[in-house]
């Protein structure tokens, strides 16, 4: 056996000129999806109808798919990859806040479905199959890096995946809570979505900052660009036939598929790429049902007004029980 010299991670001196700052943005952000009431959405969700509800439940598992996939493959292999062992300190971080994302679907569903509802999304999930093929396709370039022979060729394709992961796959679904939260509806889901929305955000800047990194060391750039454009295509097809499928009953495929290309667009910029997609007009009520006061989702912004957890924890101990009992007569 070789003697492999391990490293301890040094935050003391920078790997690079992001990796800190990620990670206090992603603990500044931290959430849990137990701290949300998406029970105050009962009577909004008995007010939706029966389409609406199906779509709606429908776009959650398929966001609950994502996140599954992301926090059991997709980060593991990348933390397993990249060399800078701050920037996989990040990763992981993240990749704990991905097992919450895909937990707080089922607190949603738990709320507003009955068991047999929800075992019929996770089915649907599973027999879905452009959903399958999302997950197939990311799934196999994550796989890549773990082949015999992989290069930085399969490093780079493996976190251009997951920047359409986390840029651009996950906005079908997050169309639909956000589109009723603009209106009032189904608020305090929206809430947790929001959450979600603001986590993915910064994820696919800093995977996509890492994937520049191993960008230009690549000997072939252009080719590796044109096979990452590729892979965004196919998925792009895919996308579009998952949209039709699931919002052509509740008349919203047309600004579904303005919102898929919008944020196409985000994802090719988060890779340090020219946008392809001609967007004209994303539907001002996602962005609304975005930009309420109560959230923001900008990068850097501070948490969300309607959340605060306490950061500075103080270990209480045994003397900080002792009351002084003295009492001045
Ligand atoms: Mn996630
Ligand atoms: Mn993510």
């Amino acid at each position: 056996m070789e003697n492999k010299v391990f490293n301890a991670v040094n935050w003391n001196k920078p790997d690079n000129d992001y990796a800190q700052v990620f990670w206090e943005q992603n603990i500044k952000q931290f959430w849990i999806d137990t701290e949300y009431i998406p029970s105050k959405d009962m009577d909004s969700w008995k007010g939706l109808s029966y389409e609406m509800k199906s779509t709606y439940k429908k776009a959650l598992g398929g966001l609950t798919l994502l996140d599954t996939l992301q926090s059991h493959t997709g980060m593991p292999k990348i933390i397993d990859h990249v060399d800078s062992l701050q920037n996989k300190a990040v990763l992981s971080y993240m990749c704990m806040m991905e097992a919450i994302h895909a937990k707080s679907y089922s607190t949603i569903f738990t709320t507003v479905a009955s068991t047999n509802e929800i075992n019929d999304v996770f089915g649907w999930v599973r027999e879905n199959k452009y959903l399958q093929f999302k997950a197939r396709t990311i799934d196999s370039y994550y796989r890549g890096v773990d082949k015999p022979d992989a290069t930085d060729e399969d490093l780079f394709m493996a976190l251009g995946a997951s920047v359409l992961l986390e840029s651009f796959l996950f906005y079908s679904g997050f169309f639909l809570p956000l589109w009723l939260c603009g209106q009032g509806q189904m608020v305090a889901s929206a809430d947790i979505i929001k959450k979600i929305v603001a986590d993915e955000s910064i994820h696919g800047i800093f995977v996509g900052l890492i994937a520049q990194d191993v960008y230009k060391t690549l000997d072939n750039k252009e080719e590796m660009k044109q096979k990452f454009l590729s892979v965004l295509d196919e998925l792009y097809q895919n996308e579009m036939k998952y949209t039709e499928e699931i919002y052509t009953e509740v008349g919203l495929t047309a600004e579904v598929k303005e919102y898929v290309r919008y944020n196409g667009n985000k994802a090719l910029m988060n890779m340090g790429f020219e946008p392809i997609f001609e967007v004209k007009q994303v539907n001002p009520i996602v962005l609304n049902g975005l930009n309420t006061e109560t959230t923001q989702h900008d990068f850097f912004s501070k948490k969300s007004t309607n959340y605060e957890k306490a950061l500075e924890i103080v270990h209480l101990k045994d003397e900080d029980f002792k009351m002084d009992m003295a009492v001045e007569v």
